[in-house]
């Protein structure tokens, strides 16, 4: 890709992402705007800091979600407490983020579930392939007593989770060639999230996977130590892969959610009231963030096209044929997730 359109692009982008565009081609949607604070002020004891650390870059939706979150707090608290953020992991990668929680170093954070499976082995649902056919199943899932559950159970080891947001359906990219099916996996050496599903699964496509952190990927691509990686239009468009990889395919294999965990440390300090407004403030977050995530996804696929990106867009007879190949990851991850929540989201899916 040439220097010249690279930079057109990412001026293109960077313009959208203000609501800007002068994009003839695709008109492209308003990003939601980031809403009005509701709600009185909260009266608490105390002036508090929060540190939130993310893994993706202040271009992304996630960011987005985050401003949201300060403002809300700011606000309804007056002032009281101060929400100062971080992207693209200068605070740490995803588990290093969650370990200084632990610590209490660093206040909260928003990793993906993937990497975090080692902790919560519940959070494994979300790696199965093609388990959820459409956001909207997605969010009865985590909004439902299936995600407060979630929630409950990882409020331990140091952590409070408090809520939903979403990094979306992942997409894979690589450098070397159009992948239409398995076959042109053969090979292919595919950075995965830290985790034994997404390792599983490459394995069974016929790929050659290589678990790594996010923080570390870009250079992993550029260095040609793998060839490809797997992740959602926005956060693939917020991290310039395409600077480094050529081709990409619409797989939609996997939904991730993004939970939002704040450090049990920090939380016992809070007095009851700023929990709450913390609480509040991360469903407000989530949903939005939601919002953003969905409304610019397909025009960021667009836009990628058209700054150069070899886009395939699998026919359902193609995803079958992925589907197919990927159902022995079921069999083998079934009995460890419990087939019971696997059923139960299969459920809320009619
Ligand atoms: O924060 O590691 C990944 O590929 C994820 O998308 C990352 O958690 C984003």
């Amino acid at each position: 890709m040439h220097t010249t359109t690279m930079t057109r692009v990412t001026s293109l982008i960077g313009a959208t992402l203000l609501g800007l565009t002068t994009l003839q081609a695709s008109a492209a949607p308003e990003i939601p705007p980031i809403p009005a604070v509701q709600g009185d002020v909260v009266q608490a004891e105390g002036d508090f800091k929060i540190k939130f650390s993310i893994g993706t870059t202040q271009s992304g939706a996630q960011y987005r979600g985050l401003e949201y979150f300060e403002k809300i707090v700011e606000q309804r608290s007056d002032g009281h407490i101060q929400v100062e953020l971080f992207h693209s992991a200068q605070l740490g990668d995803d588990l290093q983020a969650v370990s200084n929680l632990q610590s209490g170093t660093l206040e909260m954070t928003a990793p993906s579930t993937s990497p975090l499976v080692g902790m919560f082995p519940e959070f494994a649902v979300f790696d199965l392939p093609f388990l959820f056919p459409t956001p909207e199943v997605a969010d009865k899932v985590l909004d439902g007593e299936i995600g407060q559950k979630m929630l409950d159970d990882a409020s331990r080891q140091g952590l409070v989770a408090i809520g939903w947001a979403e990094n979306g359906y992942r997409q894979l990219t690589n450098s070397a060639t159009p992948v239409t099916s398995p076959d042109d996996l053969d090979g292919l050496k595919i950075r995965t999230m830290q985790n034994d599903i997404h390792l599983d699964i490459w394995r069974t496509l016929g790929a050659n996977p290589t678990p790594m952190s996010f923080a570390e990927l870009f250079t992993a691509l550029e260095q040609g130590v793998v060839d490809g990686q797997e992740n959602p239009w926005i956060t693939i468009e917020a991290s310039k892969f395409i600077e480094v990889q050529d081709y990409a395919s619409e797989t939609n294999h996997v939904y991730t959610p993004f939970i939002t965990l704040v450090s049990e440390r920090f939380w016992n300090r809070l007095p009851a009231g700023y929990q709450q407004l913390v609480r509040d403030a991360a469903k407000q977050m989530g949903d939005y963030e939601r919002e953003v995530s969905r409304t610019l996804n397909d025009q960021i696929k667009q836009q990628l096209k058209q700054a150069g990106m070899q886009i395939t867009e699998l026919t359902p007879e193609q995803v079958e044929v992925f589907q197919e190949k990927l159902a022995p990851v079921y069999d083998d991850w079934r009995d460890e997730i419990g087939g019971e929540l696997i059923d139960a989201i299969r459920k809320a899916s009619q």
